[in-house]
């Protein structure tokens, strides 16, 4: 594998969580691929699993890493090309990309929506500079419109708990005082799809994802229909993409908080989210407390799903 920023890349998924398995029985299995390599991750955002479970994937592959947080100490970057550099932003990203580059072998890059300008975020342009321009192989550690990693690792924690063989997958819409990116909905979404199940997506009208992420999807506006049935809710709040309403918050309507109500029309479904969550937001304490949640070991399986990843990088390098 060269990049890794979607579905795409991972290549057959059944073969991907056979992988993830095997890496989880002897995650040191491959502790000599990485030797002397050394990852840079570069943080745009803040984040707790992604830089912590990456790192740790990187130490299971034998990795040297570095971390960069641009906003604490690093120049802030000036990103596009033709501006008279007078402002507030003493570095180019043209130059500060090549620079980290010529310190480390693979880079992992997170990089949010900015929810300025709907055209640069949905062409991925912080991401694909460090594709053009660091001649390294990059992957994505939640960029403006995906978040792979996360969805591999969802993808990991359902094929580990399903109880048939095509399980009804329903991803709900929940209220957040915040905007929030698509990038988590959006790319669970394309792999649910990749992986053939029963979904579903439930949201308030307004809320609707880019279409190429729903796909095949079914979109159900009544959320206690949506959720009859399901053997797993995976919960998320992103703001809205379509049109003027893009990156707006619509709606903090908390009769959507995931609670008892919904689940109990499901098939004594699991709950899932990607964290952090808010609590009595997105979900209340009793749900995520409850023995159906699995929050904890969809986190958990972010070391194996980066593990993954960054195996097959550099067994290609
Ligand atoms: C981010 C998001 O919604 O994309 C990161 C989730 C993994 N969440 C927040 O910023 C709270
Ligand atoms: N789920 C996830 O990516 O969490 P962080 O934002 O803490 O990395």
């Amino acid at each position: 594998m060269r990049h890794f920023t979607s579905v795409k890349e991972i290549g057959n998924l059944d073969l991907a969580v056979k992988e993830a398995l095997e890496i989880k029985a002897d995650r040191f299995k491959y502790s000599h691929l990485g030797k002397n390599k050394t990852l840079m991750m570069v943080f745009f955002n803040s984040s707790l699993r992604t830089r912590l479970s990456t790192q740790k994937a990187a130490l299971n592959l034998g990795m040297n890493v570095i971390v960069l947080d641009i906003n604490q100490g690093a120049w802030k970057l000036e990103t596009e090309r033709g501006v008279i550099m007078d402002g507030d932003k003493p570095e180019h990203i043209l130059e500060a990309i090549p620079v980290m580059a010529s310190y480390c072998d693979v880079i992992g890059v997170r990089s949010f929506a900015r929810f300025e300008d709907k055209k640069y975020d949905y062409d991925e342009v912080i991401l694909n500079q460090f594709i053009q321009y660091s001649g390294r192989p990059v992957f994505s550690m939640e960029a403006a419109t995906r978040h792979p990693l996360q969805s591999f690792a969802d993808l990991i924690t359902i094929e580990e708990h399903k109880t048939k063989a095509r399980p009804k997958v329903v991803m709900t819409w929940a209220p957040h005082p915040k905007a929030l990116p698509q990038a988590v909905p959006n790319s669970f979404a394309e792999w649910m799809n990749a992986a053939d199940y029963d979904f579903v997506i439930t949201h308030p009208e307004g809320y609707e994802l880019d279409p190429q992420f729903v796909g095949s999807a079914k979109v159900e506006y009544d959320q206690m229909k949506a959720f009859e049935g399901a053997d797993f809710v995976y919960a998320k709040n992103w703001a809205a993409y379509t049109g003027e309403n893009y990156g707006k918050v619509l709606s903090k309507d908390r009769s959507w908080t995931v609670s008892d109500r919904q689940m109990a029309v499901t098939n004594n479904a699991h709950f899932m989210h990607c964290l952090p969550v808010r609590r009595n937001m997105i979900v209340t304490d009793d749900i995520i407390e409850s023995p159906r949640s699995l929050v904890i070991p969809e986190a958990a399986n972010r070391e194996i799903s980066a593990t993954v990843v960054l195996k097959r990088i550099l067994e290609d390098l």
